[in-house]
């Protein structure tokens, strides 16, 4: 068996350091909108239907195989509460994505996107990819705002790549998301021929395009 190493330190990578792409995704949008529940259905498979709000920032990892490569994300959860603002927005700086979450029961959290998108805008780098991701899909009794409304939005801001409706509570979405996500990344990476000897992603100039779908395709 052929063990991969370092080329700068020769240690011995083990697998789960083994990654083609890194990606730091940041996950923002209002308090209770169910960012943490979306990542923890993404990481571990798993919905908790009470863990308290998020203090701060928690970080994630998560590898995928895209189209035989080995995506490794990183995952900041900020919290939505205004109290934590200072410290959430310090970490958007550095984020190759950043999935902003709403939810679809609740119109305040849909109207309060403009909000989120301007952060985006101040603290984040130009090459930075956005989704709009609309949790909670499963209460579609309780629906506040319609998927059309989504779009519509994502028609009129030209950074949003594309909006997605989730449950994490279902399991809905919810891999499709990130995987989306990542894959834009890595075809944007892969497209401007950018190499890193640590294959942290510096994505070049990249725009984002003004598509919006509820699904992607990967091919
Ligand atoms: N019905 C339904 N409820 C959900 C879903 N996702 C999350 N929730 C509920 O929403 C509540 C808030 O979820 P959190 O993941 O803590 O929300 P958050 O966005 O991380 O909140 P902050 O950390 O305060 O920013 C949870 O207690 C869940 O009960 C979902 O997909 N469907
Ligand atoms: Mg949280």
């Amino acid at each position: 068996m052929t063990t991969t190493r370092n080329p700068q330190t020769l240690m011995a990578i083990s697998p789960e350091e083994n990654f083609d792409f890194l990606f730091k995704i940041v996950l923002i949008g209002d308090a209770g909108t169910g960012k943490t529940c979306v990542v923890s259905r993404f990481k571990n498979g798993k919905y908790e239907e009470s863990h308290g709000s998020t203090i701060g920032v928690d970080f994630s990892l998560k590898t995928v195989n895209i189209e035989g490569k080995q995506v490794k994300l990183q995952i900041w959860d900020t919290a939505g509460q205004e109290r934590f603002r200072t410290i959430t927005q310090s970490y958007y700086r550095s984020a190759n994505g950043v999935i902003i979450v709403y939810d679809i029961a609740k119109r305040q959290t849909f109207t309060n996107l403009q909000k989120w998108i301007d952060e985006v805008r101040r603290y984040t780098g130009s090459n930075v990819l956005l989704i709009l991701v609309g949790n909670k899909c499963d209460l579609e009794s309780e629906r506040e705002v319609e998927f059309s409304e989504a779009e519509a939005m994502c028609q009129f801001v030209p950074e949003i790549l594309f909006v997605m409706e989730t449950s994490a509570k279902e399991n809905k979405n919810i891999e499709d998301a990130f995987v989306c996500l990542a894959a834009e990344l890595m075809k944007r990476h892969v497209g401007n021929n950018v190499q890193n000897d640590e294959n942290l992603v510096n994505l070049g100039q990249g725009k984002p395009v003004s598509s919006c779908s509820s699904s992607c395709n990967l091919t």
